[in-house]
């Protein structure tokens, strides 16, 4: 049961409940004049706050809410450590707005201890166009878990996003919600395996000494692709062409304009790191595109001296010229240069194609992906889904 996804604009898990329809909208449409003005109520010791990250103060205080509070594996045994940085990064994308940044404060002590966001995107969806939000960090302190505060915060972000006219949303959640529009799973490719059987990350497996496996997993120093070089400014526009032309095959995936190709994927140390292939023989000529960002996490119960594991998430890759395969080793070179201990990517876009070559093993558990107020008939397969969201 789901007392407050019953009530939600989404597909139903139970079939009496999903209403049948065409593709697209789930609810009659509205305009801006129909949404509420003021805030929903909290319970009376909190109230609502709009976080601006460019704040030290205010990223300090989120950065620490989701450093101890948010997403962590089945196990508790890693949570994610989005950085100051990153958080900037993510939150900031061209046409962002800050209203849609939401926290909850304790009256008085004035202390954070929920959060979720939105940013604006344009997503193409089976061939249409939408200008939507993207949800995410929705986080909850532990001691407040279990009191239904989650519906209150995305109720207020919905508002708050339904006053700029926008009525769709994508998200995805570990966790099966109504419901699903498509399922990915996480593959991992070991870069620093003797760190990661350290820190349990990973075992060996049983035949196989430490130095075999070491051996197993070892790359050359060297990308191969004759003209890899890191992502400039001056490559913009042929990224976003190439990108778009790329995407154009997916269901579900985004439509990049030059601002957004600038913002999402130019080179951030520390934060994103993107390359393209220049073709030898034509100077100037972009061919190849990939891209992986830096998503580090807390080693809960810390082992061996280590606190943090160090993980490279696949972003958006693009084969042109060469093969995916052999593009996508050089990432894994590039990561590894870049002393990362592990590349997760996610069995999406044209992935299957290089997880077993590349000796990626498959993780544990799901990512569901989700639309707000727009109907699928089908179920998309995770082939056919092109979105990738950090
Ligand atoms: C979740 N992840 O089912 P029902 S992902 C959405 N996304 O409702 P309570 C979730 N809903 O089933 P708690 C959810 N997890 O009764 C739970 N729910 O209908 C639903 N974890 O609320 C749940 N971050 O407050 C139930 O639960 C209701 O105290 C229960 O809080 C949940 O960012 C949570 O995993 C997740 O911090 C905040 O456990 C808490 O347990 C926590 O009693 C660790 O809530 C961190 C974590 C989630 C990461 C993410 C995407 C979020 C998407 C939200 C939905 C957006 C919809 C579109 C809005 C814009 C629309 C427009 C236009
Ligand atoms: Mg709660």
């Amino acid at each position: 049961d789901h007392a407050f996804w019953e009530t939600q604009p989404v597909g139903q898990l139970k079939p009496e409940l999903d209403k049948s329809g065409p593709e697209g909208p789930i609810d009659d449409p509205m305009t801006v004049d129909e949404v509420k003005k003021e805030g929903y109520h909290l319970p009376p010791s909190f109230e609502w706050c709009t976080c601006d990250v460019t704040d030290k103060k205010v990223n300090d205080e989120v950065f620490e809410l989701l450093d101890n509070n948010y997403v962590e594996d089945d196990d508790a045994m890693f949570r994610f450590q989005y950085s100051r940085e990153f958080l900037k990064w993510v939150l900031q994308p061209p046409g962002y707005v800050k209203d849609w940044h939401l926290g909850v404060r304790v009256v008085g002590t004035g202390k954070l201890v929920a959060f979720i966001t939105g940013v604006p995107a344009k997503l193409s969806v089976k061939g249409k166009k939408l200008d939507l939000a993207e949800i995410n960090f929705l986080c909850i302190h532990k001691k407040l878990r279990s009191k239904r505060l989650a519906p209150m915060l995305i109720r207020e972000i919905t508002r708050r996003i339904n006053l700029s006219g926008i009525w769709q949303a994508a998200y995805t959640a570990g966790v099966v919600l109504p419901k699903p529009i498509g399922t990915a799973r996480y593959w991992h490719r070991s870069l620093n395996v003797k760190k990661l059987v350290e820190i349990g990350f990973t075992h060996l497996h049983s035949r196989m000494t430490m130095s075999q496996t070491i051996k197993f997993f070892r790359l050359d120093k060297k990308p191969a692709t004759p003209g890899i070089r890191p992502m400039e400014d001056k490559d913009v526009p042929a990224v976003t062409a190439l990108l778009n032309n790329y995407l154009k095959k997916f269901a579900v995936a985004p439509v990049f304009d030059e601002e957004e190709t600038r913002h999402h994927l130019s080179m951030r140390d520390g934060v994103v790191y993107s390359y393209v292939v220049e073709d030898p023989d034509k100077p100037g000529k972009i061919t190849d595109f990939v891209s992986f960002y830096s998503l580090p996490s807390t080693v809960i119960q810390s082992s061996g001296g280590h606190s943090t594991l160090r993980a490279a998430y696949s972003y958006y890759n693009v084969a042109g010229k060469a093969d995916l395969t052999r593009l996508m080793e050089d990432a894994l070179i590039l990561a590894r240069q870049k002393d990362f201990d592990v590349f997760n990517c996610l069995d999406l876009m044209d992935n299957a194609q290089f997880l077993k070559d590349l000796k990626f093993g498959i993780g544990d558990g799901n990512l569901q992906y989700y639309l707000y107020n727009w109907r699928l008939h089908n179920k998309l397969g995770p082939g056919d889904i092109g979105l990738v969201l950090t």
